[in-house]
């Protein structure tokens, strides 16, 4: 397979005015007619008079006709093969008809049309359409389209697509139709149909200027009493936007179908919106507190996509940040005003400073804006939302509200209605603030993690504090050399009692708290007037102003006083995890030593005292900081990755902890039990987030109390937050018969729904006791899994290989070779989510030696197999 650069972008040579869709719907056998309007676009660089050939894409179609202006085509007047339909000397603008076969039932890619529990829903996100119907499967050519579904009534009595419902009947034969249109243009990415048995959730909204739209949520009927958060969460949505940004909804209508299997999460197609079930069903009892927030920031997420990503959408497919970091920015600023802000940007940056920090230390490393692909489903990745998220929020704090706001309004209405580039926000935002971004555009072309070292000096006699900030972005795949990147590093100095000191640069009073840009390599910032007694200590990247590492000397005494004093919730957070890092690592050494007798850092159990002895002044934040570093993020700090040290020094702190504040967890528990009735706010879940940590250190020493805790909140089943907390513990706990009994009744219980399932099956490959693999095994012949659900891979074999990492790693190998074994089955199967659960293989190179054999050889073996385009460009790209 060919990769795809950036820099060979051309304009498509047609133009699509109106797309008129017709869909005969069979699961084996689903005939599409589509009716283009076609025009040859005169933007095109074409070298003759005579017009350019029309290239459409199609895969996995059996064409059944071709007609020009109402003339059928005989076969040697087109071309078609695997992948294309090529016609030439076609009218300058004409009409083409295709018919087509396909069989949605065989569709296990999950790409295209297919069936889900008996149901037709479509992903045409990125190039799923060309498994529908000839077409230019590009963002960048834009139509309006019309879609007429039919199908049997009894089997399939809803039949959705986008837009507006226009026209309905019956026909002959038990089949009925309907006819919806879109009035607005969209490439035919954003196309969906759904047609089943499902009922509505409906309720409506008015919006700022006094039009009603319906809301719709479409579900199987077992689920209606957990579409309740969904549409709450819809609605906050809908508000937000039009207070936050001026962004009003567009149709009368806007439909949400929850549907089980699906690749990804959601799915933003114009008014229809298509959810994998985990993103849209919550209720008490079935779902965590995380997945009710999970819940709320996916719809918002797809909702907010209606301007970033539907009114404006993507040039091409390099511009994907374009609405997804700049969409993921929109959902988490709206999740941090409708929940506790500071622990929304713990929890993110938490996430980024793992999963996509070694994303881009690993062989897949890619910019924001990639130059090259070769499958762009591999490229909907945690770079392109995450990092791309965190640059977008560069742009807007260096601009400022208004000034961003400005700018978002003039890349909205300059921009509306087509298919933009990043250099289409970025110059809106320059215009509507006056500065420039040059310098700041290689955010979008530098791959890799920028790492700032900080050094500090203070001179009492002078008043003097200078800070040195240095800068370097270590070396990626295909990018050797990196230039300088500008980074906004927010800071303040906090002094000797604990408050921030007055910060006076250049002359300037700058108040306690700056931004200082640091634009070249090393940069000295020099502050004055201070006091000689100052003793200043330095709080960098506050509330991470950036997405880079920063590294600065601190003594662990620093860190506990930063911890207690720092003025910014998220580096008072941020100060307890390097105090952690360091006693973990004191740790990790001590047992690589051979040393089991080690006792942790005792700067660090005063520190968790002062935390569980004073009154929390904000609880979420609190839960946060009780949380030790995970294995994954301590992980990402070691140059060879040792994951039994890592994995014995974290549960050996946490012993400790709770041995020596036992008392005060079993008070911190009791202080935060559950009263009244269940809700999803931040303050009930943070009282349950404090609970269940507690919980969690009187269980790590098997605590009788903590056992009985335990087990009385399994029993009580008051919501599944606690229930999957206690059930957590008791199957993780070194005593089977806690566990065993209980996994059997909760299996009882709820073996009828598959999101708890899910549940069910990540528990126990979770489990860190060597036996785990058995299990894993065991339950891969369950009758509630299923490899060509992805929510299931992801619950059992993503769990296992992502979570569990001392039994994934294991040093016989057996780890790797079952998920290898999965992978080279879902390659046949979905590719795309074969591509995906891949990961932990591929960054074998951060192990030792023995390891990365183990794992280079089942990459080898996967490499043998006849490769989807996905994994060829993994597979490839980790053995390079
Ligand atoms: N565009 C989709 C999203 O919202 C991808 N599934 O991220
Ligand atoms: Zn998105």
């Amino acid at each position: 397979p060919a990769a795809i650069h950036l820099d060979d972008y051309q304009a498509p040579a047609w133009r699509i005015l109106s797309t008129r869709l017709t869909f005969d719907l069979a699961p084996s056998a689903t005939r599409v007619t589509a009716v283009l309007t076609l025009e040859a676009n005169p933007d095109a660089a074409v070298g003759s008079d005579a017009t350019p050939p029309l290239v459409l894409n199609g895969e996995h179609l059996t064409l059944e006709s071709v007609r020009v202006d109402g003339r059928a085509l005989a076969s040697d007047e087109y071309k078609v093969d695997e992948t294309h339909l090529t016609l030439a000397a076609l009218p300058a603008s004409c009409e083409l008809e295709t018919v087509v076969l396909i069989d949605p039932a065989a569709n296990t890619a999950l790409e295209g049309l297919y069936v889900s529990s008996g149901m037709f829903c479509t992903q045409c996100e990125a190039e799923g359409f060309r498994r529908i119907t000839y077409y230019p499967d590009r963002p960048d050519v834009m139509s309006v389209f019309t879609t007429t579904v039919i199908a049997d009534k009894a089997n399939y009595p809803i039949l959705l697509s986008n837009g507006n419902p226009v026209e309905r009947g019956e026909l002959d034969g038990g089949r009925h139709f309907v006819t919806w249109q879109d009035p607005h243009l969209k490439p035919c990415y954003l196309f969906a149909l759904v047609a089943g048995d499902l009922v509505k959730h409906a309720d409506s909204f008015t919006t700022m200027s006094g039009r009603d739209v319906a809301l719709e949520i479409w579900v199987e009927p077992e689920n209606l009493d957990k579409t309740q958060h969904a549409m709450n969460s819809l609605k906050a949505s809908m508000k937000w936007d039009e207070e936050v940004y001026g962004r009003e909804y567009d149709l009368d209508i806007f439909m949400i179908v929850a549907v089980n299997d699906f690749n990804m999460g959601a799915m933003e197609n114009k008014g229809l919106n298509i959810f994998n079930s985990a993103c849209v069903l919550a209720n008490p009892d079935t779902t965590t507190d995380a997945a009710f927030q999970r819940v709320e920031g996916v719809v918002a997420h797809e909702y907010f996509h209606n301007w970033s990503g539907n009114r404006v959408t993507c040039r091409d497919w390099f511009q994907l940040s374009l609405k997804e970091g700049f969409t993921v920015y929109r959902d988490q600023t709206f999740s941090a005003d409708m929940n506790s802000a500071p622990v929304k940007r713990i929890e993110d940056v938490a996430m980024l400073r793992t999963a996509q920090f070694a994303e881009d230390a690993g062989p897949t490393a890619h910019p924001v804006r990639p130059a090259s692909y070769i499958e762009i489903s591999n490229f909907y990745t945690l770079t392109i939302y995450e990092k791309g998220s965190e640059v977008v929020r560069m742009v807007a704090n260096l601009l400022g509200e208004e000034a961003f706001r400005r700018g978002s309004d003039l890349y909205f209405a300059r921009n509306d209605g087509s298919a933009a580039t990043i250099e289409d926000f970025i110059s809106a935002m320059s215009e509507a603030s006056g500065r420039d971004f040059t310098q700041f555009m290689r955010w979008y072309s530098q791959a890799g993690t920028p790492e700032i070292s900080a050094r500090g000096n203070f001179d009492a006699e002078s008043g003097r504090y200078s800070l040195t900030l240095h800068q370097s972005t270590p070396a990626t795949p295909g990018q050797a050399e990196k230039l300088p990147l500008v980074i906004p590093v927010r800071m303040g100095l906090v002094g000797a009692d604990g408050s921030d000191l007055a910060l006076t640069l250049d002359g300037e009073a700058l108040g306690t708290e700056t931004v200082l840009e640091l634009t070249e390599a090393e940069q000295t910032f020099v502050f004055t007037g201070l006091e000689a007694g100052a003793d200043p200590v330095p709080s960098l990247l506050r509330g991470f102003s950036a997405p880079v590492k920063l590294s600065f000397a601190y003594s662990r005494e620093q860190l506990a006083f930063l911890m207690q004093h720092d003025s910014d919730g998220f580096n008072r957070w941020d100060a307890g995890q390097r105090l952690a890092l360091a006693a973990l690592e004191d740790l990790m050494a001590a047992w690589q030593q051979g040393d089991t007798q080690a006792s942790l850092d005792a700067r660090l159990l005063a520190a968790y005292r002062f935390l569980l002895q004073s009154e929390p002044s904000d609880r979420a934040v609190l839960a946060e900081m009780l949380t030790l570093p995970s294995e994954a993020y301590i992980a990402e700090q070691q140059t060879v990755v040792d994951v039994d040290a890592i994995h014995w020094a974290r549960k050996t702190a946490k012993a400790q902890l709770a041995t020596a504040l036992r008392d005060d967890f079993v008070a911190l528990y009791h202080a935060n039990e559950q009263q009244g009735d269940y809700a999803p706010t931040f303050e009930q879940m943070a009282r349950r987030s404090l609970k269940n940590a507690a919980l969690s250190y009187l269980m790590s020493i098997e605590d009788e109390e903590g056992v009985r805790l335990a087990q009385a909140q399994l029993a009580a089943a008051h919501n599944m937050t606690d229930v999957r907390a206690a059930l957590t513990l008791l199957v993780h706990s070194s005593r089977t018969e806690l566990g065993d009994p209980a996994l059997k009744a909760f299996a009882e219980r709820w073996s009828h729904d598959p999101l708890v399932m899910d549940q069910w099956f990540s528990i126990q490959v979770t489990r860190p006791q060597a036996d785990v693999l058995d299990r894993v095994r065991f339950l891969m012949e369950h009758p509630a899994f299923s490899l060509t659900n992805p929510n299931k891979v992801r619950a059992l074999i993503g769990a296992f290989a992502g979570q569990n990492r001392v039994n994934f790693h294991r040093l016989d190998g057996e780890g790797y070779r079952l998920l290898a074994d999965v992978v080279i089955e879902l390659n046949r199967l979905n590719p795309e989510i074969a591509a995906r659960i891949i990961t932990p293989l591929t960054r074998y190179k951060r192990f030792d030696a023995k390891r990365q054999a183990l794992m280079k050889a089942e990459l080898e073996r996967i490499r043998g197999e006849k490769l989807s385009r996905n994994l060829y460009e993994v597979v490839e790209k980790a053995l390079a």
